[in-house]
């Protein structure tokens, strides 16, 4: 029954390319989970047997459908959306939902693929999914991403359901978006059930969802610290990204005693000396989401503050500790250099896959603290997954319920990744024990079900 089809690495990467022409960003995914994969199955000859890693390098299906909206004055506008649910082995699939130009197939297809280990890691039962559009939701009015968030769930609700696929934010979908569409899936189908995550606390939301990525990222960043006998405490910190992971990011480093000096957006990047205090945050917060406005305002509002243009990144900022929080390949190998030039102590990613595959390469031979984001970046999905739980029960868990059970999942992340990724120095080497251990717990599922 089984195939015995043994191939290695390259032989393995070379499939994966011939059967995803163009698929850079999901090509790269695969990757970097397989160059730790491959090592870890040697010996282990069910695995490359029932060719798990290739089943699950190939998504159980990609939804892709129209989605027609009409604008303010009175255009018919045409999006593509799409659902890729990727493995669902160990639970309903789950991953959120990206609203930018820039999404397509491969975007898309990395992310569930991501996400399939993440979810894994956290220890809840989740699979992994991941869908969007490439609507652009800046500069549209209120009405005009209702609009659009209710033709979206039309087509996208017969795919979904609380115990089939539980989708949630991520990119341009927040909690106004997230609202809309939880209204228009009750609408359709008459039923009031967790099938979104990231809701409004009125209408089923968890307490600590909003906060959870960001939180856990540093949560997660301190568990590494602490490895080396150190602490947030007085370190300079460079954060990509304004949004709601970023923020929240800088929040908890704040509260930890770290001194935050960066944000950015898709135009450049702010550097402030002085540092991002909470009050500062607070205004970032509001000025992105009640403003939707631009990082670049930051500087005139604070005069410490400069702003680098032209896309520029905060890379070349010197610091201990990096977090990117913005989008997939934001650091590239020379900015990675740049960081341990610097002396960069721990880099944990927010964001999914902001590092490419050099940059990853240089941190991993400079050795130092380097957290993949399907590690630092689950705390999100986590308390997702305890919304699930929550709405399941019909209960709601306090503030200190919530944030107790996110620190445990965060704790219990770094120690899965201590179990696979601890060598003989004492060195970590956090992607090989993320990819091996998320990996692990699909695997055996898998192999549980035979081939299906
Ligand atoms: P938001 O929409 O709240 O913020 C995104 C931020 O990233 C904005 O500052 C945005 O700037 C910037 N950004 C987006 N795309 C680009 C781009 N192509 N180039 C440069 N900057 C860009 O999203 P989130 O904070 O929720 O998500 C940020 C990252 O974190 C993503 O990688 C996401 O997948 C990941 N993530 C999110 C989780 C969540 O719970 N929300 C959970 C786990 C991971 P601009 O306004 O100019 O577009
Ligand atoms: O990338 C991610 O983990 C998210 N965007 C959150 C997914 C979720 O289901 O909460």
């Amino acid at each position: 029954m089984a195939s015995s089809e043994h191939v290695d690495l390259e032989g393995f990467m070379t499939g994966v390319e011939r059967r995803n022409p163009g698929q850079s960003e999901f090509i790269q995914a695969v990757r970097e989970v397989a160059e730790d994969i491959f090592g870890f199955c040697e010996g282990k000859p069910e695995y490359h047997e029932y060719q798990i890693l290739r089943r699950i390098a190939e998504p159980d299906r990609v939804v892709s459908f129209r989605v027609c909206w009409q604008d303010d004055a009175g255009n018919i506008r045409v999006q593509r959306g799409w659902r890729v649910q990727n493995n669902n082995s160990i639970g309903p699939y789950k991953g959120g939902l990206r609203f930018h130009p820039s999404v397509n197939e491969s975007i898309l297809k990395f992310l569930a693929f991501e996400q399939t280990f993440k979810n894994s890691l956290t220890g809840l039962p989740m699979g992994g999914g991941k869908g969007g559009s490439n609507f652009n939701p800046k500069g549209k009015s209120v009405n005009e991403i209702m609009r659009f968030c209710q033709s979206f769930m039309t087509e996208l609700y017969r795919h979904i359901g609380a115990d089939v696929d539980v989708p949630a934010g991520d990119i341009g979908v927040g909690a106004r978006e997230i609202g809309f569409m939880f209204g228009q899936y009750k609408r359709i189908t008459g039923e009031f059930t967790g099938v979104l995550t990231g809701k409004g606390l009125e209408y089923g939301g968890s307490l600590v969802r909003t906060e959870a990525t960001g939180y856990g990222a540093v949560c997660f960043t301190q568990q590494m610290l602490k490895t080396r006998g150190m602490s947030m405490d007085g370190k300079t910190v460079v954060i990509s990204g304004s949004g709601n992971v970023a923020t929240h990011a800088a929040e908890m480093a704040v509260k930890l005693g770290g001194k935050v000096v960066t944000f950015s957006d898709s135009e450049g990047f702010i550097h402030d000396p002085a540092g991002i205090d909470q009050e500062r945050i607070d205004w970032v917060k509001a000025h992105k989401t009640k403003r939707r406005g631009r990082i670049s305002e930051y500087a005139k509002e604070f005069k410490s503050a400069t702003f680098h243009d032209d896309g520029a990144r905060p890379w070349g900022v010197p610091c201990d500790v990096a977090l990117p929080c913005a989008t997939q390949n934001e650091l590239n190998g020379e900015d990675a250099k740049t960081l341990v030039k610097h002396g960069v102590i721990a880099v944990a990613e927010g964001a999914n896959m902001p590092t490419d595959l050099n940059g990853v390469h240089v941190f991993k031979t400079a050795r130092i603290l380097y957290a993949p984001g399907k590690a630092a970046n689950a705390g999100g999905v986590a308390v997702s997954g305890l919304e699930m739980s929550q709405n399941s029960l019909r209960i709601s868990w306090t503030q200190e319920e919530l944030t107790r059970r996110l620190f445990d999942i965060m704790e219990g992340i770094h120690n899965r990744c201590l179990e696979y990724g601890a060598e003989a120095d004492g060195h970590i080497d956090y992607v090989r024990g993320a990819n091996i251990a998320g990996f692990k717990k699909v695997a055996d599922a898998m192999l549980a079900y035979g081939v299906v």
